[in-house]
């Protein structure tokens, strides 16, 4: 039993039960208007009624239930529940979920009562890895469960839908089909060496491990795309005092977050805000433009500045263009050397006094955008290369598979080893065993994504990862 709706105050909040007692457990605790007890409801049918039971701390144990019908029906909430019976549930088992008002103490109490009638308070994760361990679902969809819910951007709701529709499992299982069947053609011959083949067919086997190679290849080229979406790109205003950081940084998130003023040195503390920037998540990060502290403050916001200019996927080097050239600018650019960068030449409402080409000198081949904060000129222009400078593919395609996970890019890395050692012992025309035993190799790796083979270990890691409920 756990509550699958989010702590706090709602409409609704759902406690769900799955398991063997499920149903009994509901019977001892759900008065149906009807007078039906929930195990007597059809499966995929909802029942209006009460919860009833005791509203003193739960005890556990049989005792409890003896107790409970000493002390009457105390109504604890009015509910609609719904059963699910095996196998057509989330878990494959027997399922209700009471739906209850979505108040802290409410569900607590249903769920205290469900514990004193025996339940067992389920782990983070649980009832999805029921469903796993139950042959419901594998554990890419297992975890694209996990996606849907921690999705930031549309985009990778979509990607993470079509794992959970079990695209991605298809095409590693396509894999997999691929290999074993090249993997059977190979144990035959080792075990029958008698057979051995020769050269021409050597050619063709080498050929069809290379195609499911590029296979693999291409799911671990989509990763990089996987990645940006799932955990959004760290992007690092930074530049001297009163350029415009924070204009900026509130011109990108459409709302006034940080505080603008005439006065340099404005912004201390660094400024975090995610926003959605064509589809893609981004964490935007104004920062102090301070060089010399003056006090403790200060000093501490010229290391938080200088950090995450360190740990930026992208640097928005912001340089006033209304100013002459300065000694600050120059420290700035000493800061983000090697960085990935976008100068965005500020204030181009104003007169330029800037010398563009000292600057691009110093900034060779950095890509520059003339932009105004203040009046919103180029905004979209800068939307438009703040995305191109991480995205590097045109258009995000969602319509097909994209690894995001680390798990299976691991898993895929090594499968791709595998096969290309299998390549190379076949180049080299070396023993057959050698090939055979890399294919059986990659093939071990794709299940380890699948979960056809999976420690118990691992399981409990990528489990204990859900919210409690799910
Ligand atoms: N004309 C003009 N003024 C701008 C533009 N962008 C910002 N300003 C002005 O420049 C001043 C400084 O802007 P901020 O956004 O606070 O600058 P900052 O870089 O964050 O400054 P610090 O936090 O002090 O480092 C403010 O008065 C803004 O209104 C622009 O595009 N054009
Ligand atoms: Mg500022």
């Amino acid at each position: 039993v756990a509550v699958s709706t989010a702590l706090g105050y709602g409409g609704i909040g759902i406690v769900r039960l799955s398991g063997n007692n499920a149903l009994s457990i509901a019977d001892g605790m759900f008065m149906a208007k009807s007078k039906k007890k929930p195990s007597e409801f059809k499966s995929y049918t909802a029942h209006y009624g009460w919860v009833v039971g005791s509203r003193r701390s739960p005890v556990t144990g049989h005792q409890t239930k003896r107790k409970l019908r000493a002390t009457g029906n105390d109504i604890i909430d009015e509910a609609l529940v719904t059963v699910m019976r095996a196998p057509k549930s989330y878990t494959r088992q027997d399922m209700v979920e009471i739906n209850c008002h979505g108040g802290l103490v409410v569900l607590k109490t249903v769920l205290n009562l469900a514990v004193s009638l025996g339940a067992r308070l389920a782990e983070p994760g649980e009832f999805t890895k029921r469903a796993f361990l139950n042959g419901r679902i594998d554990l890419t969809q297992a975890e694209a469960v996990l996606d849907i819910i921690r999705a930031k951007t549309d985009a990778f709701l979509k990607v993470s839908l079509n794992q959970l529709k079990g695209d991605l499992t298809l095409e590693l299982e396509n894999i997999r089909e691929y290999l074993m069947g090249i993997y059977v053609e190979l144990e035959a011959v080792v075990n029958f060496p008698e057979d051995e083949i020769d050269a021409s067919p050597r050619r063709q086997l080498l050929n069809r491990i290379r195609k499911a190679q590029e296979r693999i290849e291409k799911l671990l080229a989509s990763s990089e795309q996987g990645k940006i979406l799932k955990e959004g790109i760290k992007v690092v205003i930074c530049g001297r005092p009163n350029v415009g950081k924070s204009s900026l940084l509130n011109v990108l998130l459409k709302q006034p977050r940080a505080i603008v003023t005439e006065i340099a040195g404005t912004t201390r503390d660094t400024i975090e805000e995610t926003a959605q920037i064509r589809g893609i998540p981004f964490q935007l990060i104004d920062t102090a433009g301070i060089l010399e502290p003056r006090d403790s403050i200060e000093r501490e916001a010229v290391k938080r500045s200088r950090l995450h200019i360190e740990n930026a996927d992208l640097v928005l080097f912001v340089i006033d263009i209304h100013e002459k050239f300065s000694a600050k600018d120059k420290e700035f650019i000493d800061r983000i050397k090697g960085k990935n960068v976008l100068v965005v030449l500020n204030k181009c409402d104003l007169a330029a006094k800037l010398d563009l080409r000292k600057i691009t000198a110093l900034l060779k081949g950095r890509k520059m955008i003339k932009v105004s904060a203040l009046k919103r000129i180029a905004i979209d222009a800068l939307e438009k290369e703040i995305v191109k400078s991480v995205w590097k593919s045109k258009d995000i395609d969602t319509a097909g598979i994209l690894i995001s996970n680390t798990r299976h890019i691991y898993a895929l890395k090594e499968c791709g080893l595998n096969l290309q050692e299998a390549e190379g012992a076949l180049g080299k025309n070396m023993p057959l065993e050698l090939v055979s035993e890399g294919v059986k190799a990659a093939v071990s790796h794709l299940d380890e994504i699948t979960g056809r083979s999976v420690s118990a270990d691992l399981l409990s890691r990528i489990f204990s990862e859900f919210c409690i409920g799910k």
